[in-house]
């Protein structure tokens, strides 16, 4: 660390320069991020010093995040859900299965996670000391239930279906889970990170919400496919009973008790979440999904015209691809098989899409 400090300009005028550095969203075809939306940036700036790890001392930004809650949570056909803002999918997880887990004490737990799920179940399990039962998926990618049952026993305290796979973009039979976690009395876990804010906007949602009995858990982020800025996870529950299970006492702040896996926790993110659902609306959404599945059918139709071939035909909008190379200049990613893989997010407009199916038909030809 310097001894004598430089004037602030300096100091930006040296963070701008690194910033050059990074790649801008229009190339990027790789990630799960986006621009935020400007209403969330606003948002966001107007917060900046707020920190929800001590709500009495921010009660109107607590007010905000119990009304992002509410938000989704008539969205996800339950109003009185519970639930609070995450730093993403990753935690929302590890949350979701320290519930289960405390739901249900038995000596080594097991959980049955469908073989495409986020690596972030991994990182739960390996703190949490559960096992991972990995249930094998169906042709379409989609996992499957039969399978997935066949590796319940009586240690198992939870099963994780997916809404948006990482990888190719499928929405798990998330029906038949539930309807095998209300058999056997187990917890059900949704990983609606990305497709939380996707599917219910298309012209025909598939079910995968608290509309189902059997479903216990939502975790969606806004900072995806709800283009609000970056931290921004929530993770949904029926009731507060059920967050109550990880409450520590937290004896020095204003609130007594504390369910969070973080302390600290931004408000910024959080406003600019609830910024963008307030903003846009279910009517904004419905015509940002559209727009994302147009593109992500004209990316496949476009790429099979050239004899590059599919490698599923997804429910949102992930498109994947049975090659292992991609035109130089573009930011794709390759899946665990290999296969080319490019997610269609707001940022990613029809002229980008045009552009890389030009460049694509010069270095495929
Ligand atoms: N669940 C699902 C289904 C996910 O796709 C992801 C992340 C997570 C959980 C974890 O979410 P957090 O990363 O917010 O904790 N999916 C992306 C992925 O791993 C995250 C991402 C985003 C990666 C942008 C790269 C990138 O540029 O691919």
């Amino acid at each position: 660390m310097r001894e004598c400090g430089l004037p602030g300009d300096e100091v930006l005028a040296a963070l701008g320069a690194k910033k050059e550095e990074d790649l801008t969203y229009s190339t990027i075809l790789s990630s799960m991020c986006t621009l935020p939306h400007p209403v969330a940036v606003r948002a966001h700036v107007l917060f900046m010093e707020t920190n929800l790890g001590d709500p009495g001392l921010f009660p109107g930004t607590a007010a905000i995040e119990r009304q992002l809650i509410a938000t989704l949570g008539e969205l996800y056909h339950h109003p009185g859900a519970a639930g609070y803002a995450s730093s993403g999918g990753t935690e929302s997880n590890i949350q979701a299965l320290r519930i289960a887990k405390s739901s249900r004490p038995v000596d080594r737990p097991n959980v049955v996670i469908p073989a495409s799920s986020h690596f972030s179940f991994e990182k739960a399990c390996g703190m949490l000391g559960i096992e991972i039962r990995t249930a094998p998926l169906d042709e379409e990618l989609r996992v499957d239930v039969d399978r997935a049952r066949e590796l319940i026993d009586d240690r198992t305290i939870g099963i994780v279906g997916v809404v948006g796979t990482t990888e190719y973009g499928m929405v798990d039979p998330i029906r038949e889970l539930a309807g095998v976690a209300t058999e056997y009395d187990l917890f059900l876990h949704v990983d609606a990170a990305f497709g939380g804010l996707v599917v219910p906007f298309l012209p025909e949602p598939i079910p995968f919400d608290f509309a189902l009995p059997g479903v216990s858990s939502i975790a969606v982020d806004p900072h995806k496919m709800g283009m609000s800025t970056i931290p921004a996870g929530c993770l949904l529950v029926r009731d507060q009973a059920v967050l109550d299970l990880l409450n520590v006492d937290t004896p020095y702040l204003t609130v007594k008790q504390e369910y969070t896996l973080g302390g600290t926790r931004p408000g910024a993110s959080v406003a600019g979440a609830l910024a963008v659902l307030e903003h846009l609306g279910r009517e904004g959404f419905r015509a940002v999904v559209a727009g994302c599945m147009e593109n992500t059918r004209r990316l496949i139709e476009g790429l099979e015209a050239l004899g590059i071939g599919r490698a599923a035909t997804p429910d949102v909008n992930v498109a994947t691809f049975r090659t292992r190379e991609a035109p130089p200049g573009w930011r794709v990613s390759f899946t665990r098989k290999g296969d080319m893989r490019c997610v269609l997010m707001p940022h990613v407009t029809a002229d980008t899409v045009e552009q890389f199916l030009v460049d694509a038909e010069r270095y495929y030809a």
